[in-house]
């Protein structure tokens, strides 16, 4: 793995990184290499004002000190429902709960009419959100760009279907817990396109590499970005969309905010023809996006492992 830095503690990483400051060349670069490994890296130099973030850091706070009343009147297990509060489950699964709290709203892009779905409160929640959504917003589709550059596409390769869809934004806030096998999220791959994530200074994101799990470290101010699997079918299996969870702790709670960019419900994914040769015949399935959604949207005894096989085709 490239740009690794020491010394961290045992089984501790400091994710690849992707330096914004530098020329377009070895941006584009950096991301590709990132993104053929572990498809995981932290972004510095960005761009989102420090600003942005602070409010956001400030208003998530706020949410979560309100009078629990004012939070449970936006709760809902209803996984169809693009607005709402939940705890604890976030897949299908065998009933298991996981050891989290999450507001999750739905946009479309520009926001405009979609934050009248978002909670009332706290006030300055509505406009908080919008705002970082577009700064986080906006430097993924810089780096989808630079990603498309890199790989000799055209720059705008990922602005139809494919990253158009109605965008998610998540807050997650993991309580302390006592069970040292305590699960904030378990082991996952992420649906959307592309996963913007600014993280706690409270470790607990793992991810899955050679086999062993990782606990992801980051320079402060980076933002954690992820690739999800649509990334990984259309370029055939090129770029990586990495296993990873959410361990807890036993004294600290721990937050994280979550920019995602989505196709298209209709959008097919399917290894694109770029990427395709005699050499490298296609090793996914084409479904359309909402079918994908639903079959990755399952989690068996706490394993995601197998929906990546789930959607290989038989070769
Ligand atoms: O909370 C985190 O650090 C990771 C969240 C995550 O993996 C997700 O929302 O898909
Ligand atoms: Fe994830």
């Amino acid at each position: 793995m490239g740009n690794l830095q020491a010394p961290l503690p045992e089984g501790f990483i400091s994710l690849p990184v992707v330096d914004f400051s530098l020329s377009r060349e070895e941006i584009s670069r950096a991301i590709l290499d990132a993104g053929k490994d572990i498809g995981f890296f932290q972004v510095i130099n960005h761009g989102v004002p420090e600003q942005v973030r602070r409010d956001m850091e400030a208003v998530c706070e706020e949410f979560f000190a309100m009078p629990a009343a004012d939070r449970e009147s936006f709760h809902s297990d209803d996984n169809l429902k693009p607005n709402r509060f939940f705890t604890g489950s976030t897949y299908k699964n065998s009933g298991a709960k996981f050891w989290f709290d999450c507001l999750r709203l739905s946009s479309t892009f520009p926001i405009g009419d979609s934050k009248k779905d978002w909670p009332e409160k706290p006030e300055k929640l509505r406009e908080v959100f919008e705002r970082f959504a577009v700064h986080t917003r906006g430097m993924g589709e810089e780096l989808l760009r630079l990603l498309s550059e890199g790989m000799g596409l055209q720059p705008d390769y990922f602005e139809g279907d494919l990253g158009s869809g109605n965008m998610n934004l998540t807050l997650n806030q993991y309580p302390p817990c006592g069970d040292p096998e305590g699960v904030g999220l378990p082991p996952h791959c992420d649906r959307n396109l592309l996963s913007l994530l600014i993280p706690s200074t409270v470790p607990g994101l793992q991810f899955s590499y050679k086999g062993s799990w990782f606990t992801v470290e980051t320079m402060p101010n980076a933002y954690i970005v992820n690739f999800g699997l649509p990334l990984q079918v259309v370029t055939n299996g090129m770029l990586k969309s990495i296993e990873h969870r959410v361990v807890t702790n036993p004294k600290e709670s721990r937050r994280s905010v979550g920019v995602f960019i989505t196709p298209t419900w209709d959008c097919l994914i399917s290894p694109a023809e770029e990427f395709l040769s005699k050499e490298s015949p296609p090793i996914y399935h084409a479904v359309t996006y909402r079918e994908f959604y639903d079959m990755h949207g399952v989690v068996k005894d706490g394993l995601s492992s197998v929906l990546t096989i789930s959607h290989k085709t038989a070769i």
